[in-house]
């Protein structure tokens, strides 16, 4: 399967993130992305298509302060990463405060997101990979790979979270919607709920999003995800939450998928955009599910039987030295089932 990315996307370099309550190393490090390039060649580049379609589905204020971001960090005479201590609570006022701290928190929904020097150069070549291969598949390619790192799935408009800072596959949908693609459906088979996703098109009937993952009673990102949400307005129903226990495998996985498949072939959609994490990998070391490389070659199977053109996006993974097979067993499923 072709796939695309940009050299920019390994810059982004941070060096350490909060977890239950220390310090670790940062899992989503630069490692994953030459991983995945070592396994897969080196593939084609990115072509550049600007802010247009970032901003199509990022605040303009919030794409500013990932660009400001570091800068004002060392300017406020810090080192290292940006990261954020105080996040106004929902509700509190849009107050547009100059203090890096401030605005970190006014632009972020978890202090596991650090802003380090790459970072804007890095997350804006993943969205260009995103939109390459979705150029791709317009042109009628049946399948094309976005090898998008940092990940998108969990920020939204105008917030960053989750090791996510632009949403990726909420960025090519837009595009795609420019392009008069009609109905579209987003299938989220990362081990975390793609929180901003969801909240990109939660009120969007033209997009249907379907998510399986962790029970976000147990897991990240906890506030999104739960089964009672559905979307809203014009977009009631046309959102898909399938939770999951820690612990689940293939035998309660595949059940799962096969609900979210038969429910975008109702919605109708003419474009699939999958937002892949190989963090359901039995070895993830930070994720509770328990999938074995087959089942990503199955999974790509099921899938591809929708016989639909699909954009895949890269999201999580942390078993790094699996990641690259990982991977290739997915779009190898993927594309031998679509051929
Ligand atoms: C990103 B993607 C652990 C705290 C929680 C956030 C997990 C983000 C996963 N340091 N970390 O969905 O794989
Ligand atoms: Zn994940």
């Amino acid at each position: 399967m072709r796939h695309f990315s940009d050299p920019a996307q390994a810059l982004h370099a941070p060096t350490r993130e909060l977890h239950n309550g220390g310090w670790m190393d940062f899992a989503e490090c630069p490692a994953r992305f030459d991983a995945m390039l070592a396994e897969l060649g080196p593939g084609e580049p990115a072509r550049d298509f600007g802010l247009d379609p970032i901003l199509a589905v990022h605040d303009p204020a919030y794409v500013a302060f990932l660009q400001e971001a570091h800068g004002l960090w060392l300017a406020a005479g810090r080192e290292g990463d940006a990261m954020g201590y105080v996040f106004p609570v929902v509700a509190r006022r849009a107050l547009a405060l100059d203090r890096i701290d401030a605005k970190i928190g006014a632009f972020a929904m978890d202090a596991s997101t650090p802003v380090a020097a790459q970072t804007w150069q890095a997350a804006y070549g993943a969205a260009q990979a995103a939109l390459t291969a979705l150029d791709a598949v317009l042109q009628g390619e049946r399948a094309a790979f976005a090898l998008c790192r940092p990940p998108g799935h969990h920020c939204g408009r105008d917030y960053m979270g989750g090791y996510c800072y632009l949403n990726n596959a909420a960025i090519a949908a837009r595009a795609a919607q420019g392009r008069g693609v009609k109905r579209i459906a987003i299938l989220d088979v990362d081990y975390h709920h793609g929180n901003g996703t969801q909240d990109i098109f939660y009120d969007d009937g033209a997009v249907f999003f379907a998510s399986l993952h962790a029970d976000p009673r147990t897991d990240f990102p906890f506030y999104w995800g739960h089964a009672d949400e559905r979307g809203a307005g014009a977009g009631e129903g046309t959102t898909l939450n399938l939770p999951l226990p820690q612990g689940t495998d293939w035998s309660g996985y595949a059940p799962a998928l096969d609900a979210a498949l038969e429910a975008v072939r109702a919605h109708g959609a003419d474009l699939l955009i999958v937002s892949y994490g190989a963090d359901t990998f039995a070895e993830d070391p930070i994720s509770h599910f328990r999938l074995a490389r087959e089942d990503y070659a199955a999974m790509g199977k099921r899938i591809a039987a929708l016989d639909l053109p699909t954009l895949v996006v890269m999201e999580g993974g942390y078993a790094v030295d699996a990641l690259g097979a990982n991977v290739a067993a997915f779009l190898d499923g993927l594309e031998r089932a679509a051929a």
